[in-house]
């Protein structure tokens, strides 16, 4: 290159891929970003040119955890880990060799493909503790995903409730997210154990103890029936077991649920009474708050059945339905593979999860290692993977060191590929090319083929790269495009409409490929379930579910007390009395990432614990203070941040920090009895000085 240049990429600090103009300069180094204003966005470079980024294949030559790590070549990084892979696969069988991504989404196609293909069925990801849970429990009832309200702002909605999300943490643009700035006039209401900025600009903000979900949109359920805002035409045609449920909730009065959630029984009633009367309403959800506790399966569906009661299911200004217009063609080898395959790990305990979920169940990982339990795995290939996702994190570490191979790929060497035998470079987005099609949790509703804009540092791959690399070593070249990365993503773009296809190729903006799909189809002014009904298990809406009971669950969205709580475990709450909540995110960070960079730590610098003054005051700790806090897995020390945005009584701390790591005190027995989520955001502690 001779001259200073301007390129074309996506970002990826978080899986919103968004697109970003990168200056290269003559030495082909990259100079600026410009993009949308966001903070991890505007921070590429900073982890492009970080000094500590791993950019050769290592091998560990000290103990686990050390930093004792060897330089080696790619070729002997391979071979090793394909030897290793396939001694796992003579000795024991392939199912014993794990292959998991963490967060990043882009290069789990050829990961998965490299799974199947090798023999084994656990494709594991984050999905196992994220959003997973959510799509399941609406398909299950529903029968359809609910559209996110990112992808929705109507301005047809007259009644907004978030039940749990806040966008100026995790949804661009953040501040400025249509959902808080309506062009019309309208009720907001919020559900939130803390009162974030969302909440502040709400009419009402309903302040429930964290994992009490369920009982709360019960109670919502009991106004509602009493006071006959129920759409009973509609239900008489479409609903599966109203009986039994009108039933059930008949006893969970707005007192009754005051007592439970902590909410004065008048703000419920008023809600019932908004949401109900003043639509088209429209619930806006977080991918997975409402289902990281013990419960959380059944308190979703508790909420989602809100909209089927109301009227406001598939009306515009209310909740839609999401439909994938177009997706790429499948690489990832599992609809040819998988009948031939072994149980999947999570088929064994969460298979109404694993029927819906095409992957195994990740967070049963740490008994899969350590106990054999319910199947053994003994390897562990994985592209971005963090022990402190687990709850009970030690216990993940302590799983990692006892397996007979890790390898993993990260930018860093970070405390778990410390455990690794082989850490490999991960390439940037900046240096790595893809088929940007895969959903996040923001996805934009865009397919675009994203260049590498720049050469990749020191010797770093591309994830997927990597996966075929080593399915090449393994001897698979011919089902792997013969490690030719291109040609893979090329196969996948194969499935795109010829015009999609070009467009994702050669626009700059990518194809646009999420629309409202009726209207698209000629169905204009329909609803889907007229077109296509409910695609559920009785052709229903669900509300007492015959696929759960035929699992051996509760039929209707059956509230129950979280598993540790002040409640349940009253004994327990002696020694532990604060509710603990964890994971309300920031701008700054994606989970674990970004902290490293100085321009988001100098704007979000100390892991916070956030609690009410009455309690720090119990405790004897003033904001700024070093606070350790404690549950019964352990104990981390994090800043104190003395507010009242939450209720007396609650801790929230935030979660991915390395020096913090909240999941050493989550729990990691009592997981979601349908789903396998773990309770990351209720349970018990106790606060003191540091
Ligand atoms: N207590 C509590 N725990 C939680 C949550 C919570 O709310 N509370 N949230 C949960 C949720 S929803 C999620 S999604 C998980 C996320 O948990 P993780 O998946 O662990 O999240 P990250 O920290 O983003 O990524 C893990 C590692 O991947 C690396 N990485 C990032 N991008 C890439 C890449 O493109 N290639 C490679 N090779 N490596 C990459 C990072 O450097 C990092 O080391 O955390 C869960 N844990
Ligand atoms: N900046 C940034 N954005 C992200 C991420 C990130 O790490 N950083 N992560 C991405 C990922 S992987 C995910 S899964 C999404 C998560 O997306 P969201 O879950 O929508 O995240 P938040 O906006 O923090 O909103 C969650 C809210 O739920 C509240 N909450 C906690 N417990 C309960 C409860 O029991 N009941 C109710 N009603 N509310 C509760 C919290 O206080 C918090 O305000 O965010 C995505 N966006
Ligand atoms: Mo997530």
């Amino acid at each position: 290159m001779s001259e200073t240049v301007t390129r074309r990429s996506t970002c990826y600090e978080c899986d919103a891929n968004c697109p970003f103009d990168v200056t290269i300069n003559a030495e082909g180094k990259a100079t600026a970003v410009s993009g949308p204003d966001c903070p991890r966005g505007a921070a590429q470079l900073e982890r492009e040119y970080h000094p500590d980024r791993l950019l050769y294949p290592m091998k560990r030559v000290g103990p686990p955890g050390s930093d004792e790590f060897q330089r080696i070549s790619w070729d002997e990084a391979l071979a090793t880990i394909a030897h290793r892979l396939s001694a796992v696969k003579a000795e024991h069988g392939a199912e014993q060799a794990g292959f998991f991504a963490g967060y990043t989404k882009e290069g789990r196609p050829q990961l998965q493909r490299l799974a199947h293909y090798f023999g084994s069925p656990n494709y594991l990801t984050e999905a196992g503790c994220c959003f997973s849970a959510t799509m399941v429990a609406e398909k299950l009832t529903l029968g359809y995903k609910l559209k996110s309200a990112s992808l929705n702002a109507s301005t047809a909605t007259r009644c907004l409730l978030f039940w749990s999300t806040n966008p100026p943490g995790s949804v661009m643009p953040f501040e400025e997210h249509p959902l808080l700035h309506p062009e019309q006039e309208r009720t907001t209401i919020v559900v939130d154990p803390r009162r974030t900025e969302t909440a502040e600009r709400a009419d009402l903000h309903l302040q429930p103890r964290p994992g009490t979900d369920g009982a709360l949109a019960l109670a919502f359920h009991h106004e509602i029936f009493a006071n006959g805002w129920a759409d009973e035409a509609f239900l008489a045609e479409w609903g599966s077991g109203v009986e039994e449920f009108r039933a059930y909730v008949a006893d969970f009065t707005p007192e009754w649920a005051a007592d439970v959630c902590g909410v004065p029984a008048d703000d419920i009633r008023r809600a019932a009474r908004l949401y109900a009367t003043s639509g088209p309403a429209q619930i806006a959800l977080s991918p997975t708050a409402t289902v990281q506790h013990s419960n959380g399966f059944q308190n979703h569906r508790a909420i989602v059945l809100l909209p089927a009661v109301t009227g406001n299911l598939d009306i515009e200004g209310g909740n839609r339905f999401f439909l994938d217009k177009v997706r790429p063609k499948s690489i990832d080898g599992f609809r040819e593979r998988i009948g031939d395959l072994p149980p999947r790990l999570g088929d064994e305990d969460f298979p109404v999860w694993t029927r819906y979920w095409p992957a195994g169940q990740s967070m049963p990982l740490p008994d899969a290692i350590l106990e054999g339990e319910p199947q053994p795995i003994r390897a562990l290939f994985a592209i971005g993977i963090n022990a402190a996702m687990w709850p009970n994190t030690a216990r993940m570490y302590q799983a990692l060191e006892a397996l007979d191979f890790f390898a993993c790929v990260d930018f860093f060497l970070t405390e778990t590929a410390k455990r690794a035998d082989i850490v490999l470079p991960a390439a940037t987005s900046l240096e790595r090319e893809a088929l940007v099609a895969y959903p996040g949790c923001q996805f934009r509703g865009e397919v675009r083929y994203r260049d590498a804009v720049l050469a990749p540092r020191g010797e770093a791959r591309a994830d997927a790269q990597i996966s075929l690399d080593i399915a090449v070593a393994l001897g698979m070249d011919e089902d792997f495009w013969h490690g030719d990365l291109a040609a893979a993503w090329a196969e996948a773009a194969e499935g795109l409409e010829p015009e999609i296809r070009r467009q994702a190729y050669e626009d700059p903006d990518g194809a646009t490929v999420f629309a409202d799909a009726l209207d698209e189809e000629g169905f204009e002014g329909q609803r889907l379930y007229e077109v296509r009904g409910f695609p559920t298990a009785t052709g229903r809406i669900e509300f007492d579910s015959r696929e759960l009971r035929d699992a051996g669950h509760d039929g209707l969205p059956i509230w129950r007390e979280p598993a540790e709580s002040p409640v349940s475990t009253p004994e327990r709450a002696a020694e532990f009395p604060l509710v603990l909540t964890s994971g309300g995110r920031s701008k700054y960070y994606t989970h674990s990432q970004q902290q490293r960079f100085p321009s988001t730590r100098a704007a979000d610098p100390v892991p916070r614990a956030t609690m009410h003054p009455e309690t720090a005051a119990e405790y004897g700790l003033a904001h700024g203070d070093r606070v350790r806090v404690a549950s019964p897995r352990g104990a981390v020390v994090f800043h104190a941040e003395v507010a009242d945005t939450v209720a007396p009584g609650v801790v929230h701390c935030v979660h991915g920090w390395a020096e913090a790591e909240i999941n050493r005190l989550t729990d990691d027995a009592h997981p979601d009895p349908i789903s396998g989520f773990p309770p990351f955001k209720s349970g018990l502690c106790r606060v003191e000085p540091a």
